[in-house]
């Protein structure tokens, strides 16, 4: 049975959300902060795959808004704000093709959550799907000292088995644009993918008057449910080792989205793009954003008509409206279609969104324009706080290349310095809670996972060496990097020609074909953090580093193991103890562990089908 969390909830926030009237579709649900839903939700249909026309209540992607009016000048009290989540099937149909996707109580697309710095967020999150299992991922909050709570299935924690409620709790320290989805299995190319902005008055005074705020998500979606897209992506049967293509662009989970501008404000719109594998352009007609936020980091104001947000990136931009409401402007968003390949390309595709500046409900709603990529660089914007490079006489060097190799097989595996992530038979942070000192800096005891140890307060430079013709957006759990250097002088995509004074830092780096980047950061963070490519499908092919960053200092300082992360491995017989091989006995003897990816591999599902009908081509 589902249950309630046993930590009494609590209201108070500077946020209030205003549900803006709409005038197509249904008008969005209004967020509730600081409160949650506690409603059973009863699911006509437990199972994804197979029951795609099953005749669940179908929810309809609005085409309204939610806006978050301003809160007040310095930050309130910080209050815990509990949330219930029971995860089920939803059918929806945001570009007008229906689908089961992954539903929080009964809804889909997803509930934004919205908080202040200091908040503390619990997140009860019960697992109603029924054939797959889940996890949670807060993308781009540090955990410190809490390793255990950042969702990676198999590495941070055992993965959500049906029927089971798990609860995380995080303690807000950061602020900005950052999102939540699932880390299991590409089950968020499902859907289960989510907003999440974290107010700081103080970070934001500094930019002026912000009347209101707004959340830009960008995704992509499949008419093909994930488990089918990834197993076939992985088979010997795909020769050409072609991802498959997403049918649909969207804005705010729908297309044609109208936010509700009135004259004269100023509006910051917090960009996310949330997609499974297109990184995507975005403009607004005869408006310009000022970008002062990336990842998290806020920045000096920097003027554009255009901005490019790769997977799992965000920015705060704000748009100052026009002093007069003569007429409504389009929002075009639109996907880089370099990893596309033709021959899997779904017939009909757009790879275009299109979206409203609405000034005048009343008034026609534009043509979109024809958007045109203009070149486009992250390491042009400089941090708030213009802190230099991160330097020591006792720079840690790491050199990782990435590029892909058929296996044994046949199966078109990403691979890290030459070899595939696979995931072990006890999650990574087990294997290093429990190894003894002696063996804690050894790279053996964790199997193929590519770990690297890193030392407790060095500073670390990541060479990132792209040997494959596409380019990856790399993301790196608990921190923010600074981009140092990066190669390349594709008019498109230039590359640095040397280290700026202060570096931008983020989360999520694109790294170009055939060419590297080069990051920073301090090893502050003990804890065992994944750094891996955000294209979904390449996750799922192995392209994927485990950083052990300072075991000693984790283990010493004896994280707290809340009872639902334990019962989610023992009921499932995961262990928690011992080597990747679960061997506690000899600690470099990991005999046992996974040393080759599984062919009848369907992502998250449990108990996959014996023959996948997708075969790609057109669907
Ligand atoms: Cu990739």
């Amino acid at each position: 049975m589902y249950q309630q969390g046993a930590v009494p909830t609590t209201s108070s926030s500077s946020i209030i959300v205003s549900s803006t009237s709409s005038t197509q579709g249904s008008s969005t649900s209004p967020v509730s902060s600081g409160t949650s839903s506690s409603s059973h939700v009863t699911t006509s249909s437990s199972s994804s795959l197979g029951s795609s026309t099953a005749s669940s209540t179908i929810k309809t992607s609005s085409t309204s808004t939610t806006s978050i009016v301003k809160g007040t000048a310095t930050n309130p009290i910080p209050v815990r704000r509990t949330f219930n989540w029971n995860i089920t099937w939803v059918n929806a149909s945001p570009d007008g093709f229906s689908r089961p996707f992954v539903g929080v109580n009964g809804e889909w697309p997803l509930p934004p959550i919205l908080a202040d710095i200091g908040d503390t967020i619990i997140i009860n999150a019960y697992n109603g799907l029924g054939n797959e299992t889940t996890s949670i991922h807060m993308h781009g909050l540090f955990n410190a000292n809490n390793t255990f709570e950042d969702g990676s299935a198999m590495v941070a924690q055992c993965p959500i088995g049906p029927g089971e409620t798990f609860v995380y709790e995080y303690v807000l320290a950061q602020s900005g644009t950052y999102w939540y989805h699932a880390h299991v299995g590409g089950q968020y190319i499902d859907g289960f993918r989510g907003p999440v902005v974290i107010r700081d008055a103080n970070a934001l005074n500094n930019y002026g008057n912000i009347d209101e705020e707004y959340i830009l998500s960008l995704t992509d979606v499949y008419h093909v449910e994930a488990p089918y897209l990834i197993n076939y992506f992985l088979s010997a049967n795909n020769t050409s080792g072609a991802e498959p293509v997403p049918d649909s662009a969207l804005i705010n989970e729908a297309q044609n989205a109208q936010f509700a501008i009135t004259p004269g404000k100023t509006y910051l719109f917090h960009v996310v793009n949330m997609g499974a594998i297109a990184g995507q352009f975005l403009q607004f007609d005869q408006h310009n954003m000022t970008i002062i936020e990336a990842d998290g980091v806020y920045t000096q104001p920097y003027v554009t008509d255009q901005i490019f947000v790769a997977v799992a990136q965000r920015y705060s931009v704000l748009v100052q409206a026009l002093p007069t409401a003569t007429e409504n402007f389009a929002i075009v968003s639109q996907f880089v279609t370099d990893m596309f390949d033709e021959s899997v390309t779904p017939a009909g595709q757009n790879p275009t969104c299109t979206a409203f500046l609405v000034y005048n409900s009343a008034l026609a709603m534009p043509a979109p324009f024809t958007l045109t990529p203009q070149p486009w660089s992250d390491t042009v914007l400089v941090p708030w706080d213009q802190q230099p490079l991160w330097d020591s006489d006792n720079v840690q060097y790491t050199y990782l290349t990435v590029d892909f190799a058929t296996n044994d097989w046949g199966s078109n595996r990403a691979m890290v310095n030459g070899q595939t992530y696979l995931s072990q038979l006890v999650p990574t942070f087990f294997t290093a809670l429990t190894a003894p000192s002696e063996y804690q800096m050894n790279t053996a005891i964790y199997g193929q996972v590519n770990p690297q140890i890193l030392p407790f307060g060095q500073v670390i430079e990541i060479d990132l060496n792209n040997h494959d013709t596409r380019a990856h957006p790399f993301h790196l759990h608990g921190h923010t990097f600074q981009i140092i250097n990066r190669a390349g002088d594709e008019p498109q995509w230039p590359g640095l020609d040397s280290i700026p004074a202060a570096p931008m830092r983020r989360d999520t780096v694109v790294v170009y074909p055939g060419v590297g980047v080069t990051l920073r950061f301090i090893a502050n963070n003990p804890g065992v953090w994944l750094f891996h490519c955000h294209t979904e499908f390449h996750v799922e092919a192995g392209m994927t580093a485990t950083f052990i960053e300072a075991p000693d200092v984790m283990v010493a300082r004896k994280p707290y193991i809340p009872n639902s992360h334990k019962t989610a491995c023992d009921s499932q017989n995961i262990p928690r103890s011992g080597n990747a091989a679960g061997n506690s006995a000899d600690w470099t003897d990991t005999t046992g562990a996974p040393t080759d990816s599984s062919q009848t591999y369907y992502g998250a599902l449990i108990n996959g089908p014996t023959w996948n009908p997708y075969q790609g081509g057109k669907p």
